[in-house]
């Protein structure tokens, strides 16, 4: 992409509204763009971390087994009132009624639709199990929404939802999300600790939520320090595996680490004292175990293969997908910017012409764009007439993890400068050498 023909509206000055750095951030590097109170549009570069954070979710989920599907964003209110929780929500759920009078509301989570799909079309333990997803706009009337994509109104969440014949089985598929949580975190560059935590209005009483440790984070929670020394690594999972599954969420959550609403001093008194910490944290995804609480007033029921018919076992489990763009944000900038883990990068490096206009410079750059993009890269290529300082800003507020910086006395002794954004360090090398090790960072 050359930048002379993108959308890239950069802010200048630190807009005053933002109170944390993701939320500006996000706004000077021209990512999202208010709509309304806690609604966003997503401009062009927001988008592509957008798509790219859910690319992720999804190859991840569907690595553990569950299947991707779409529910719509507006459903009816009379589901609602079968489970009994039209009137409990409250005043989060944005209510409308449609020409003809019908009560519908915007969809603050899915329990509800997803259990009326499978009672309408599963009757038999033989389906079972069963993990059903979707990522989709959700709408929360937050009293407070704040932070932009943080606390907004309307957000993108990945929910999912397991239907299982047994309670046992109900805990495996918990345990197998929580694995795959650790694994999709991971690869955005995160360090989200599971928590014990409180499961509010979605129900039940077994539940993790997935914190990202930031002083800017809305949850205060409690843990043992030993907790930020896991990590998942390149583990080999067997999803179906029980033992496995079971063995991971042990080694994850067996030591205290609970947010603010299951903190027990007691417990938390009993660790030594010198790994004992509070601290704030960003809520980035939670998973929930809740049984019948959906499929027994919905009627969401199965035949157990030995004559009888039972509500099925459920849970369901969310990751906050617009919202990890300010987590990512809050855990990797520096003042300069932000600093996008590899993972999630909107552009895999970019190119800086310090002449633009110079045959020599020109053409170096498009060979060098070219040269990237045959190799399956997307470069952002810096063409304009500005000057060097100015792109040298503008590169490190959007943060690519790599810049090729080609001047014309580089250009004459055939080099180019690779520049790791993280780092600051730079290295002089050829053209096909820099298009070699981009290449190899991100494993092409
Ligand atoms: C699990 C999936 C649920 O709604 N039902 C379906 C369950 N869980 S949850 O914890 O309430 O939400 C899941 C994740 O969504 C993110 N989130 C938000 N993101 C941005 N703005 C908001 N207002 C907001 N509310 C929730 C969080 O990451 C949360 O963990």
């Amino acid at each position: 992409m050359r930048l002379s023909r993108y959308f890239l509206p950069v802010l200048k000055e630190t807009p005053a509204e933002a109170q944390i750095v993701s939320h500006r951030l996000m706004l000077r590097a021209g990512m999202i763009k208010q709509a309304s109170a806690g609604i966003y549009s997503w401009l062009p570069l927001g988008y592509k971390v957008l798509r790219n954070i859910e690319r992720i979710v999804h190859e991840e989920q569907v690595r553990a087994g569950h299947i991707p599907m779409l529910m719509p964003t507006l459903q009816s209110a009379d589901l609602w009132r079968e489970s009994g929780r039209y009137d409990d929500y409250g005043e989060e759920m944005l209510r409308i009624s449609d020409r003809h009078g019908r009560d519908m509301l915007y969809g603050p989570t899915n329990e509800e639709l997803v259990t009326d799909i499978f009672r309408a079309h599963v009757a038999s333990y033989k389906d079972l199990p069963l993990t059903l997803y979707h990522i989709q706009w959700k709408f929360r009337d937050e009293i407070r929404p704040r932070f932009g994509v943080m606390r907004g109104r309307e957000f993108l969440m990945k929910d999912g939802y397991n239907f299982d014949l047994t309670k046992d089985a109900a805990l495996h598929a918990y345990n197998r999300h929580l694995v795959s949580y650790l694994r999709t975190y991971e690869r955005m560059g995160l360090q989200a600790i599971p928590m014990r935590a409180d499961s509010g209005p979605i129900g039940g009483d077994y539940t993790h939520e997935f914190l990202v440790l930031a002083e800017t984070g809305e949850s205060e929670v409690f843990y043992d320090s030993a907790v930020t020394d896991l990590t998942f690594g390149d583990r080999e999972i067997d999803y179906d595996s029980v033992a496995q599954c079971q063995s991971i969420l042990e080694e994850f959550t067996s030591r205290y680490a609970r947010t603010d609403e299951t903190h027990d001093e007691a417990l938390y008194a009993q660790i030594p004292e010198e790994r004992r910490r509070s601290a704030r944290g960003i809520e980035v995804g939670q998973i929930f175990y809740f049984g019948t609480t959906y499929s027994e007033p919905l009627g969401a029921l199965v035949d157990d293969g030995q004559g009888g018919r039972v509500p099925v076992h459920m849970g369901s489990h969310g990751i906050g997908v617009s919202r990890l763009l300010g987590a990512i944000i809050e855990a990797s900038h520096d003042d300069k910017g932000i600093i996008w883990p590899e993972g999630v990068t909107p552009f895999h490096c970019g190119i800086v012409n310090l002449r633009q206009g110079d045959a020599g410079t020109d053409s170096a750059c498009a060979a060098l764009e070219a040269a990237l993009t045959a190799r399956g890269l997307e470069p952002l290529y810096d063409d304009t007439e500005e000057r060097a300082g100015a792109k040298f800003a503008t590169m490190d507020l959007i943060g690519l993890p790599w810049r090729i910086t080609v001047g014309p006395r580089g250009v004459e002794k055939g080099q180019v400068e690779l520049t790791s954004r993280r780092t600051g360090e730079s290295e002089e090398m050829s053209p096909e050498a820099a298009v070699a090790r981009v290449g190899e960072i991100y494993g092409v």
